[in-house]
């Protein structure tokens, strides 16, 4: 097991040591875009956290090479098991910006109809798994979903995301270890950002890289720059190719960095220097793959600006879409678990709508989601 990185763009944008994958000119401007699209959502949503119109954000800024190079390595057939710090992923299956923010905003055009935190996103239609909090819970559920899709003979890849955090969950080493026993298809891919909220890296594990892990479970690990998304790519095309063909799953660790605070309820100030944030400022994988695209005469310095502006009143109307739709109905929250409600769901749905026509339920008027 090695600590080298594999690396295709080195920090200046020129080519480093190993052959770009053949991507054409439309595929690599579609992944520049996406990483842009996605970072400008991010810093919005942040700032609607901010001025109270959300409850909570959380940003991947740093982190685009990182899961949008690798869920452009599946089919759309494949199934994603991502984490709360994947938001391009979405946008690269064709989630609009409106779908997500009614989803932040929790209002009736929800699809998770405000039972869920913002950025808990669940998109089925583009088989995408629900987001959960808990953390590495989405690594049994790929494992499942890849053993499901072998047993029925299916060829889809089912691939997940977690943190270097989650590599120490009872359910990384439940998913990885079963995943090896059963050669299941599935790509685990740890995005090492260097924290789990404020704890380094080595506060939470004693192994030498989250790629070593793999070892003991059977499976190849491979090192990755994480912030050089033509690196990302062609090591997670292998490995979705690799499980595709039966030949079992991979880990890929992506070293990055994140670049925000943990969440919006986080100050990162408190426990990262000025130094550090500079440092790896300087890494910012956007900057990076937008050089190594200008070198190769694939996208121009001017494009940038032309792009930002046509994303940025893209999500101007997303908000004003969502931010004029009303919250869920309130009996929504009786809906979803039962065909029909139970005897017991119908007396309790009576008791809460007379409370609050009785105002004995603070909140407004039935329809409103109390918060
Ligand atoms: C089982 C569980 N324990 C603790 C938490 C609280 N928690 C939320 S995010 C987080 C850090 C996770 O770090 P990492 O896996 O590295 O992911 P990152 O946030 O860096 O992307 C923790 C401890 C949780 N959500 N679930
Ligand atoms: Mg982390």
């Amino acid at each position: 097991m090695t600590s080298e990185m594999l690396q295709v763009i080195a920090e200046d944008g020129a080519p480093s040591h190993t052959e770009a994958p053949e991507l054409s000119r439309d595929q690599l401007r579609t992944i520049y875009r996406t990483m842009l699209a996605t970072r400008e959502l991010d810093e919005r949503g942040l700032k609607l956290q901010r001025q109270g119109r959300i409850g909570f954000y959380l940003s991947s800024k740093g982190q685009e090479a990182a899961h949008i190079g690798s869920a452009f390595a599946l089919n759309p057939e494949d199934w994603v098991f991502q984490s709360y710090r994947d938001p391009g992923i979405l946008l690269l299956r064709g989630i609009t910006f409106e779908e997500m923010l009614h989803q932040c905003y929790g209002n009736a055009k929800d699809n998770t109809r405000g039972r869920q935190m913002p950025v808990h996103y669940s998109f089925k239609k583009v088989n995408c798994n629900s987001i959960s909090s808990p953390i590495g819970t989405q690594i049994v559920q790929a494992v499942g979903a890849a053993m499901a899709a072998k047993i029925r003979k299916d060829p889809i890849v089912a691939m997940t995301y977690f943190g270097d955090g989650g590599t120490s969950s009872n359910d990384f080493h439940t998913g990885m270890n079963f995943a090896g026993v059963y050669a299941s298809p599935c790509v685990f891919v740890c995005e090492n950002n260097g924290w789990a909220i404020s704890c380094p890296v080595d506060g939470q594990t004693a192994s030498t890289t989250m790629a070593a892990k793999a070892e003991a479970y059977g499976m190849p690990g491979v090192r990755v720059d994480g912030n050089d998304v033509l690196a990302v790519y062609r090591a997670a095309k292998e490995a979705v190719d690799r499980a595709r063909a039966g030949k079992g799953p991979t880990l890929l660790e992506l070293v990055t960095f994140r670049m925000g605070a943990h969440s919006s309820s986080d100050d990162d100030s408190r426990y990262r220097s000025e130094e550090m944030m500079e440092l790896w400022g300087r890494k910012d994988p956007l900057a990076r793959f937008r050089q190594f695209l200008v070198r190769g005469g694939f996208w121009e310095e001017g494009e940038d600006e032309e792009l930002r502006q046509s994303v940025q009143s893209e999500l101007q109307a997303a908000i004003e879409a969502a931010e004029k739709e009303g919250p869920p109905p309130l009996s929504s929250m009786f809906d979803d678990v039962f065909e029909e409600r139970t005897a017991t769901l119908e007396e309790q749905w009576d008791a809460l709508r007379q409370a609050y026509e009785q105002g004995s339920v603070s909140g407004a008027n039935v329809g409103e989601f109390p918060l």
